[in-house]
């Protein structure tokens, strides 16, 4: 089984992952890991820290000459802005007294939290009155190594021909017309990596554009829906013995953890409760000359998003992710200062106006890291030659 864990603060020295249980004798490309982490620092709406920032990753365990070894992978990614807070963030030293202005506010003014965020929740949850302290880890700047974490799994499906790819549906109240041609994900990952806003129609990219232009003019915020695929997986990944082996259960658990996400459904997902049962579930057809990896089963529609019953059915598995609008606002709501208990408006920090972009990229990388767990669980996780030949011998095994 896959487990891993995260830790690092926004403006601390870095974020550091720690992934065990993947297998030995994989070999791993250390620039597909780079090339996920700077499709996630881009896209229209990010604010100035992704100037600042050029992630890239360190492996500190668990790969040696390029190959995995089995024991537990450690991966890190510098904050290249920790140089801008070591006064207020040294994990050692008190705060300097020697700061600027602006250092002061960012060290001291953080009793004024903001209306969806983590900082009053957290800040009562762990008795904190600097709530820097429950922001920094709270921070969307984690997705960056979850990020990295994905790129390394996904090498291991991909390897067996699974397909990643990721778009935005809507941001704000500008959404892609349905109707959009999922047949070519190669297709669809170039034309994403054109748009700023990873949108696969033009038309539609320049008006979510003029969208998070009004917001930032309004010092608002902007959220969105993507729209995440995943090509190629065998019949058969997941489990409904127990509730927690769902596959569609340990998906939208692990998506609805990343920052900013609030809603996840699975293929016509909430639509389907409008419809009639035989407009929503999809017939199963049989080609003897058919794939291999559905057992030569297959459908014509795919409303179910590829998973029935926690089950992959070998049809695409297609997850929409919504995010909300950032919660950090340039035109703070009201708030109560938890020192004085006076009302307040809510601290303002340094911000993105809209991350539904990123959040196509992080999604994917999560969506890997659920899934290639549910691929070694069927085929095994010590050696990656025991799972290749245990997966070709599931190809070859007639049902
Ligand atoms: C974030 C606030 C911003 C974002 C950050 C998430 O950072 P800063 O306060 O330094 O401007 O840019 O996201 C990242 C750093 C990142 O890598 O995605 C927040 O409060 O969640």
């Amino acid at each position: 089984m896959i487990t891993y864990l995260t830790s690092g603060e926004s403006h601390g020295p870095g974020l550091t992952a720690i992934i065990d249980g993947f297998p030995a004798g994989f070999s791993v490309n250390i620039d597909q890991i780079n090339f996920q982490l700077e499709r996630r620092q881009k896209g229209y709406g990010r604010g100035g820290r992704m100037k600042i920032e050029k992630d890239r990753v360190q492996i500190l365990s668990g790969i040696r000459n390029g190959y995995t070894m089995g024991g537990p992978i450690t991966f890190h990614i510098a904050n290249k802005d920790w140089k801008n807070w070591q006064k207020i963030m040294d994990p050692v030293n008190p705060i300097s007294t020697d700061l600027t202005e602006r250092e002061k506010r960012l060290a001291f003014d953080n009793t004024r939290p903001r209306p969806g965020h983590s900082d009053l929740p957290g800040g009562v949850k762990w008795n904190h009155h600097d709530l820097r302290n429950v922001l920094e880890r709270a921070s969307a700047r984690e997705t960056a190594v979850r990020v990295a974490l994905g790129a390394l799994v996904r090498q291991l499906l991909e390897y067996f021909g699974v397909e990643f790819a990721s778009h935005v549906i809507r941001i704000g109240e500008v959404a892609l017309p349905e109707g959009y041609d999922l047949s070519n994900l190669e297709k669809i990952r170039t034309i994403t990596e054109e748009s700023e806003v990873r949108c696969l129609d033009k038309e539609t990219g320049k008006k979510m554009i003029e969208a998070i232009k009004k917001a930032k003019k309004l010092k608002d915020s902007l959220g969105g829906i993507v729209e995440v695929i995943v090509r190629g997986l065998p019949i058969g990944l997941g489990s409904f013995s127990q509730w927690s082996d769902r596959l569609e259960g340990k998906l939208a658990g692990a998506l609805m953890s990343v920052h900013s996400v609030k809603g996840v459904d699975i293929g016509m997902g909430f639509n389907s409760a409008q419809k009639y049962g035989s407009e929503v579930h999809d017939q199963i057809f049989y080609d003897k000359n058919g794939d291999l990896k559905k057992k030569m089963f297959y459908r014509k529609t795919n409303n179910a998003g590829g998973l029935e019953a926690g089950i992959t059915n070998g049809e695409d598995i297609i997850i929409h992710v919504a995010g909300k609008p950032i919660s950090t606002l340039n035109q703070p709501l009201a708030t109560v200062d938890i020192k004085t208990k006076k009302p307040a408006v809510a601290i303002v920090e340094r911000t993105d106006c809209c991350v539904t972009p990123p959040l196509a990229v992080v999604c994917e990388a999560v969506s890997a890291l659920v899934l290639t767990d549910a691929f070694l669980n069927k085929f095994g996780s010590d050696n990656f030659a025991e799972i290749e030949r245990n997966y070709n011998s599931f190809l070859n095994t007639e049902f």
